[in-house]
């Protein structure tokens, strides 16, 4: 692909026989919960720029055969969909195979998005050590170091070619003939060895995958356990393969996150600067632009067109990237990209990948705002392609903030609406971060936990859907459990949700019961912890499984949990599963379309337990998941007799 013009789409806005009366979510009340997303919401409404919710309520109600999971599309004899409990498709596949055949799908999905980001970032680092890509370098030396040690890799030469040795030899796990993934071996030996026991031990990343697309095809595994067996196994991969790669290789490229303070919400914009709002999910571009925009003859072309200087916001999981080691501003999450728009004040919109809605170009045309699309995969209409690689990404960036420079004077005063008060939060808690601020070891963390002061550690990640007023899940369940003296940490935009709402301040140590808000004030910390993007989810990986080999259990024998109230993605299922699949409990607060197989559920939600000794629920009511989840600790600990 090459880079295009900008071909310029029509504005968008909500036609008024889509406006169905009754139909949720009409008002900016219900909509949304943080006071400056309600503010800028009100605005769109009034200025009828359509954006998520009014599609929304546009595609209600869903078809009850997808909504379940029953449709078919998989091959040219159907469509086909199941009508009664007892009918079949054409080809004679039933309610359980169908169903579980569209989950397995899903997450090879899901997977293959975070491990092909793992992926980039890994040949980033390749390029980068063999001087193909002379702006990226190798920021965290000591880690590099680490891993190169976990690789069995020799070090001696020197770190740019022992970068070079590790990039090819996690490059290497997509397609491994060693049978196994490196970085499994993190887990503690009785994980390992059941997970090895059952068959679900990824043999390499792009293999599970791949068998999972075969497996999909018509005619081929008719048995619903058998099928989704392997939806561990493929989520697996991405769990302890690719997005592990992602996460500690952009570590060694940008830098581990350390602890630091920033500020978030549509408050992060700027009145007098240029603003550029960095979206999707892959640091490679990002770190780029964040560096670029600094540079002295950018902002002299800033201060030509009349600006103070050019302010750099996130969105969803690049801005956690940047909000993590750079401590760049966040401007808000999933449901907020058209909202950052609609403000009125940016000058422009910079995409890698994931999460993206198309219809950005068509609300940026109701305003001054470009949209500059960077992937050779994420091509969208009516955006300006500026297609990047590792070689030019740091040059090409000028040509992408110059657009931004020169959208700055178009800005109309009177469509421009920036909310007051941005909110302060501490990020930047990476497993390496904790253990420093723990004292060089996570073993005062794991005697909190023993002693009782902290009950158990639950996980909150995962998106905004549109089926939930945004952030009214992450906030409530984080805020219950807190309460209960169980530490949150979070990634993705529960993570963004939880600092718009003040939970990521060290004052938040208020809100939580007794002794979790004891220990939070003695270290300085908040009681909700964010750990980053959704690849980032590894951390907690590697948390759960330090904090098991440091007890000596396995991971389901560990009291902690993971939550994914408002999830909307197949990489959110992916990450679901491999947290089930490495013995740590997921609540969902969105039902998956998979109530068509009563098989399918309750394998999902009672039979997984029986092989994994972990499983799903789902219950939308944050408080009612925060007692489930609550139970559920203080039984793991009495398993572990503490
Ligand atoms: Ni980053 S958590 S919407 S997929 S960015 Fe995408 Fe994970 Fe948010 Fe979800
Ligand atoms: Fe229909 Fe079977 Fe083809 Fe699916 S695979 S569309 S159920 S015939």
């Amino acid at each position: 692909m090459t880079d295009g013009d900008e071909k310029r789409v029509d504005c968008l806005k909500v036609e008024s026989e889509w406006m169905k009366e009754g139909d949720l979510p009409a008002t900016v009340e219900e909509r949304a919960m943080d006071p400056t997303m309600k503010e800028v919401l009100k605005k769109t409404m009034e200025e009828r720029v359509e954006t998520v919710w009014d599609r929304f309520r546009n595609q209600q109600p869903p078809c009850k055969f997808c909504a379940t999971g029953v449709s078919c599309q998989r091959c040219a004899m159907g469509p086909c969909r199941i009508m009664t409990g007892k009918s079949r498709g054409v080809c004679g596949a039933d309610a359980d195979l169908i169903v579980s055949r569209n989950l397995l799908d899903t997450i090879a999905t899901g997977a293959a998005s975070h491990s092909d980001h793992g992926r980039e970032v890994a040949e980033t680092l390749l390029a980068a050590a063999t001087g193909k890509a002379e702006s990226y370098g190798i920021s965290d030396p000591a880690k590099l170091a680490a891993l190169a040690e976990e690789y069995g890799i020799d070090s001696s030469g020197g770190d740019e070619k022992t970068a070079e040795l590790l990039a090819k030899a996690m490059l290497e796990e997509f397609g491994t003939l060693k049978g196994e993934l490196v970085m499994a071996k993190r887990m503690p030996a009785g994980t390992y060895s059941l997970l090895n026991d059952l068959g679900l031990l990824p043999r390499s990343i792009d293999r599970e995958i791949v068998e999972a697309m075969h497996r999909v095809h018509m005619g081929v595994g008719a048995d619903y356990f058998n099928i989704l067996a392997h939806g561990v196994k493929a989520s697996l991969s991405d769990g302890w393969g690719g997005s592990m790669i992602g996460t500690e290789l952009s570590d060694v490229l940008f830098g581990t996150p350390a602890i630091r303070e920033t500020m978030v919400n549509l408050g992060t914009l700027k009145e007098d600067h240029v603003n550029v709002a960095l979206h999707g999910h892959n640091p490679v571009l990002s770190e780029m632009v964040v560096k670029m925009a600094s540079d002295p003859e950018m902002l002299a072309k800033a201060e030509a067109v009349g600006a103070k200087g050019i302010n750099l916001v996130g969105l969803c999981c690049t801005g956690n990237e940047l909000l993590m080691r750079k401590g760049v501003p966040q401007a808000g999450n999933h449901l907020s990209q058209e909202l950052v728009i609609t403000t009125g004040a940016l000058e422009a919109m910079i995409v890698d990948y994931q999460c993206i809605f198309p219809t950005l170009p068509y609300v940026a045309a109701c305003y001054h705002t470009s949209v500059i699309t960077t992937s050779p995969k994420a091509v969208i209409p009516g955006g300006r392609h500026i297609e990047v690689n590792p070689g030019n990404a740091y040059e090409r960036s000028k040509e992408m903030l110059e657009i931004a420079i020169s959208n700055f004077p178009k800005r109309k005063e009177e469509r421009v609406l920036i909310p007051d008060g941005p909110v302060g939060a501490i990020v930047g808690f990476s497993v390496e971060a904790l253990r420093e601020a723990l004292g060089g070891t996570l073993q005062p963390l794991l005697d909190l936990i023993l002693k009782g002061d902290i009950r158990g550690a639950v996980g909150v990640v995962g998106c905004n859907n549109p089926k939930i007023k945004q952030d009214y899940g992450h906030i409530t369940l984080a805020k219950e459990l807190i309460k209960r003296n169980i530490i949150v940490v979070e990634t993705g935009c529960a993570g963004v949700a939880c600092a718009q709402a003040g939970l990521m301040k060290p004052e938040a140590a208020a809100e939580a019961g007794d002794s979790l808000r004891a220990v939070c004030e003695s270290l300085g910390v908040p009681p909700v912890l964010h750990m980053g993007s959704c690849v980032d989810n590894t951390r907690i990986l590697t948390l759960a499984a330090e904090l098991a080999n440091l007890a000596g259990v396995r991971m389901d024998q560990l009291p902690v949990a993971g939550a994914a109230p408002e999830w909307y993605s197949p990489k959110a299922v992916a990450i679901g599963a491999y947290f089930v699949g490495s013995g740590i409990s997921v609540a969902l607060g969105v039902m998956p379309k998979i109530t068509g197989s009563e098989n399918v559920v309750s394998l999902l939600t009672e039979g997984l337990e029986g092989a994994v000794n972990a499983k799903f629920w789902v219950e939308p009511d944050p408080v009612k998941c925060a007692d489930i989840i609550e139970a559920h600790i203080e039984a793991k600990r009495a398993g572990l007799g503490i």
